[in-house]
């Protein structure tokens, strides 16, 4: 197996990385023993990097975990241990780890602890796009930010440096724009931590959250939370560019900073406006930010998302009481990313010149944009099979089906042709919000939950509907993969993040111990559509908790690793089809398409034979 380059011992050596390359090599560089996290657009790669690392050098420990909240747990466990330890999620799986968070932040860090939270603005695969920087101010943890490739890797390696000599967990906050983005990377040394014992601290009064110690550690928080706050001014990525003579000053961090950057070069700004790039965000370095306010009439802060920064830098100049105007979001928009394009317009209408580059395409994401496909579950998938079979059954039965939903590949039930999905807010909350709907509403109640989302925070819902007697019908779509995030192994599977065996633990296991017994469960093959209708049919007409298990391998994950797998599409005779369209109108699979007025199979079909059966005329067949 060739080592990639991100595995090499070659300090100094260059190369163009993703970002979550540059991530994971800094983690390792820093001698991380433990990993752990839960997939997570956009920060899975991190982990996916780092177990292709771990095959060279299998001395530290990386696992997916089953949630991000017992991911963070591993880790926080790890640290107690005095090792470097590692938690990885995208940001609202900071939302489910946020209870060991905020508690753990008193404590602190004994072997160095890093958190990376992935931020994700402008939603590109997340339900929302919260900012994470106040998770910092929240549980007086600190954050680290980097503006580049290079400093993703160095400053992730630094923070655990400086969360052993500081004992505080720190939280590196990445956006998308970092973690997806290329470019280049020198490798630094690989940290060797040879002389430690990895073995559990027993300071019980430290660990222990009884009110009596918590209030101790409470305490100790704040102290530490001084010396952060006091050290903010001299954190190495932190720096100040006074200008001479100049009376704006720009506040900035992370990818921001590099567009604010690369917007003062193209307006010939540089040695007009003072700069202070921050890489620690919190807590902010007050004597350069008072420095910078007592040079500066108007200070301009270029952030994306929340006003985080404004708000500070409005409040310190109020507690210095130095007058000066501090402006952000009347620049700069509050949703979404920002780029180049929107940081000069936002410059140049703060600073009331006019903005050279109006009719230019500065923003390239236009001259790239791909053609508008809707969101489809792919060729094949046997997610549609079990919602084709779901529809047929409210036709059959001139019902409506309230459809709780939760997030996955299933979701994309959202969209025409299916339009079965009712609702969809977070991880784990389908068969909770099914619980609270089938208390009031007329008709049958579904959650439709994934395999790996089962696992992850789906069992407490449905022991929620076990004991308390809900009428939920509760259905897994089971393609025995994580695939939304890209084929991650989780406990169903039976393998490791290392590609090793794991001990695979089957759904109805649990289901069978969370108290549905044999009459309530029916374990389906989602692409026997004759089995998946009747065992609808037989659950819809029972009352209280009931689940359906409706499995079949995701076939892009097939695909994937039996390469040389021969297919055999189907094909449509034309004599027998009367382009009835129930194929392409009801099913919807993407592989039929409408050529020159009539039914044709692309390239795409992966010979399922779904489609097989659901002609009335018989016009579908496998290809000889
Ligand atoms: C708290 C949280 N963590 C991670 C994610 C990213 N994510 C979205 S769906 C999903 C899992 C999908 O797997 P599964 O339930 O098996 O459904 P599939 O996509 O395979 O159909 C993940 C990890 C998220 N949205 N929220």
């Amino acid at each position: 197996m060739s080592r990639p380059f991100y595995a090499l011992d070659k300090p100094g050596e260059k190369g163009v990385v993703l970002g979550n390359d540059a991530l994971a090599r800094g983690i390792f560089e820093a001698g991380v023993i433990v990993a752990a996290g839960y997939p997570g657009t956009p920060s899975t790669e991190i982990m996916e990097t780092l177990a292709r690392i771990h095959k060279f050098y299998p001395y530290f420990e990386i696992e997916w975990s089953t949630n991000e909240a017992v991911g963070f747990q591993v880790a926080l466990g790890a640290s107690m241990c005095n090792a470097r330890a590692f938690a990885c999620m995208k940001h609202v799986g900071l939302n489910v780890a946020a209870d060991t968070f905020m508690t753990a932040t008193y404590a602190g860090a004994h072997g160095g602890f890093v958190v990376l939270s992935a931020d994700d603005p402008n939603c590109y695969s997340s339900q929302n796009e919260q900012d994470n920087r106040y998770y910092g101010l929240h549980a007086l943890c600190p954050v680290f930010e980097a503006i580049n490739i290079q400093e993703a890797k160095d400053v992730i390696k630094y923070a655990f440096d400086f969360s052993e000599e500081f004992q505080s967990l720190v939280m590196m906050r990445t956006t998308t724009r970092l973690n997806h983005a290329r470019g280049d990377l020198i490798l630094g040394e690989i940290n060797k931590i040879e002389d430690r014992k990895y073995n559990f601290d027993k300071d019980r009064e430290r660990w222990t959250f009884l009110p009596s110690n918590a209030r101790v550690q409470r305490v100790k928080q704040l102290e530490r939370y001084e010396k952060l706050r006091t050290f903010s001014d001299n954190f190495p990525f932190t720096k100040l560019n006074m200008k001479d003579g100049a009376k704006i000053g720009l506040i900035s961090s992370g990818i921001p900073y590099s567009y604010a950057n690369d917007a003062l070069l193209k307006l010939n700004l540089t040695e007009k406006i003072s700069t202070l790039k921050l890489g620690m965000v919190f807590p902010q370095p007050e004597k350069l930010m008072e420095k910078l306010f007592e040079n500066s009439e108007r200070v301009v802060i270029v952030e994306e998302l929340e006003p985080f920064l404004e708000d500070f830098a409005k409040k310190l100049a109020f507690e210095l009481d130095i007058k000066l105007e501090i402006a952000g979001k009347k620049y700069f928009r509050r949703n979404s990313e920002l780029n180049l394009n929107e940081v000069i317009k936002g410059l140049t209408k703060f600073l009331n010149i006019s903005n050279p580059f109006v009719d230019l395409p500065v923003d390239i994401r236009n001259l790239h944009k791909a053609s508008p496909r809707p969101p489809v579950l792919c060729p094949g998938c046997s997610h549609r099979s079990t919602f084709y079979a779901l529809k047929l059954m409210e036709q059959k039965l001139g019902k409506n089906f309230v459809y709780s939903s939760d997030i996955g590949c299933y979701t994309l039930g959202f969209y025409k042709p299916i339009e079965a999905i009712d609702a969809c807010i977070c991880m784990g909350a389908s068969i909770g919000m099914a619980n609270g709907i089938s208390k009031l509403h007329d008709g049958p109640v579904l959650a439709i939950i994934g395999d790996s989302t089962f696992f992850h925070t789906g069992i407490p819902g449905l022991i929620d509907a076990v004991y308390n007697q809900n009428d939920v019908f509760v259905i897994i779509m089971d393609n025995s993969i994580t695939a939304m995030t890209g084929f991650q192994p989780h406990p169903g599977t039976g393998v490791k993040i290392t590609g090793q065996p794991g001990t695979k633990i089957p759904l109805e296991s649990i289901i069978r111990g969370a108290g549905i017994t044999e009459d309530r469960l029916w374990i389906v093959d989602s692409n026997d559509l004759e089995q998946t209708t009747r065992a609808i049919e037989e659950a819809i007409s029972v009352k209280g908790p009931r689940v359906l298990i409706s499995r079949h391998p995701c076939v892009l994950f097939e695909k994937s690793i039996y390469r040389d797998k021969i297919i055999i599409p189907v094909q449509i005779d034309p004599e027998k089809c009367n382009n009835c369209m129930i194929c392409i109108k009801n099913f919807g699979c993407p592989a039929l398409t409408l050529y020159d007025g009539k039914v044709t199979v692309d390239g795409q079909c992966t010979g399922c034979g779904v489609c097989i059966k659901i002609c009335p005329f018989e016009a579908i067949s496998l290809k000889e």
